[in-house]
């Protein structure tokens, strides 16, 4: 009784299923509220009653056909002993490893659950809490992403330091890739076992990679991740998110494993529909801004992205996150926009 789950299975649905990453966030009214309560965003995180509360928020204000966990991608560092913070106004910082054998002093992938059982819970109320036509998704962050926190101790345009760390440095970078790729199995089975019923990897920083350097640091762990996981969970979906890969996406598409393709909006959307469609399911791809402008605007933008995708089923959501200047009424009018398409 899902859109979403029907959509993924290859079942005829009559329009594309619709939710948002970072659906619940900064430009909602009451996840600012629930933040506040909650005093940090880490506590908000680890506060499982409150982060199911934030999940739940978007659903009942703009029936989205999916919930996505509140969580971060950069708790699992947390949980492998790095020191992570997020300043208000900056984002994420962390205490970046400076010297290679600090890489010794990760905590073993096996021992994080601990830290991260709150996550968990947050899973099971969740489970408990939603309308049942509304899945759960699951995430984490690829391991070249949570490699690039891990060096460069923050977001860093073209993860510079990371490129430069793996270049001089390919076996030591390899161990950072095997920890991370054996805790993110960890966890994600984890999250599995508390009832997630989709996961996604977000690999936001693949786009930095060259070309050759994406087959090995970003597609090749979250193939290991992913077969690993489905060797216990068969029938549980994946949405792979390389975000930026440009016409790599389409070794992507070619892996079967991968059962959702999220596509970011600097990809043609011809493109998409000619290579990458007919080989894999899609998710995207309307440029985030498109929600902080007037609304025609956006329903024209709407119009077009609808127009490119809809030869093939396709879930429809963001080239990448909502920002916290998105408009709420279009937000509501998207929603609205794409629960009227008939296919
Ligand atoms: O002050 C606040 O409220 C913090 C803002 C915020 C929020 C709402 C951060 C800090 N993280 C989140 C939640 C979050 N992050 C979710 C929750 C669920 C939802 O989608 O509604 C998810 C899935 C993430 C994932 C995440 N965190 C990614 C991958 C997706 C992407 O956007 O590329 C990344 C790269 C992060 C790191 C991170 N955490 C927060 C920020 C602002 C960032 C990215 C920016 C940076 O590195 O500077």
């Amino acid at each position: 009784m899902s859109i979403f789950l029907d959509c993924i299975n290859g079942k005829d649905v009559n329009r594309p299923p619709v939710w948002l990453m970072r659906q619940a966030g900064r430009y909602m009214k009451e996840y600012k509220e629930t933040r506040k309560r909650a005093g940090s965003f880490l506590n908000l995180c680890y506060n499982s009653e409150l982060a199911a509360e934030v999940t739940i928020q978007p659903i009942e204000k703009f029936g989205f056909d999916a919930a996505i966990l509140f969580a971060d991608i950069l708790l699992i560092l947390d949980a492998l002993g790095v020191k992570v913070d997020f300043v208000e106004g900056l984002g994420p910082r962390l205490e970046p490893i400076k010297k290679i054998d600090e890489i010794n002093n990760l905590i073993n992938p096996h021992d994080i659950h601990e830290k991260l059982n709150p996550v968990y819970n947050t899973v099971s109320i969740l489970k408990k809490s939603l309308p049942s036509d509304v899945p759960l998704i699951g995430f984490a962050g690829a391991p070249w992403t949570l490699a690039t926190y891990l060096i460069n101790g923050k977001g860093e345009p073209g993860s510079v330091t990371a490129k430069k760390f793996l270049l001089s440095n390919p076996i030591e970078f390899e161990r950072i890739i095997n920890i991370l790729t054996e805790a993110t199995i960890e966890y994600l089975l984890m999250q599995i076992k508390a009832g997630a019923d989709v996961i996604k990897i977000f690999d936001s920083w693949a786009g930095a990679l060259n070309a050759d350097m994406v087959l090995t640091y970003s597609l090749n762990p979250i193939k290991r991740i992913v077969s690993e996981i489905k060797k216990k969970y068969p029938k549980i979906p994946f949405i792979v998110f390389p975000r930026g890969v440009s016409t790599t996406y389409s070794y992507f598409s070619e892996i079967n494993k991968f059962d959702v393709l999220a596509v970011d909006q600097f990809l043609d959307r011809h493109w998409i529909s000619q290579k990458i469609q007919p080989k894999k399911l899609i998710q995207g791809n309307l440029d985030p801004i498109f929600l902080t402008l007037n609304k025609d605007i956006l329903l024209k933008e709407l119009e077009n992205v609808v127009g490119s995708f809809k030869k093939y089923p396709f879930i429809f959501n963001l080239g990448h996150g909502i920002t916290p200047d998105a408009k709420v009424e279009n937000v509501k009018a998207l929603v609205e926009y794409i629960k009227e398409i008939n296919m």
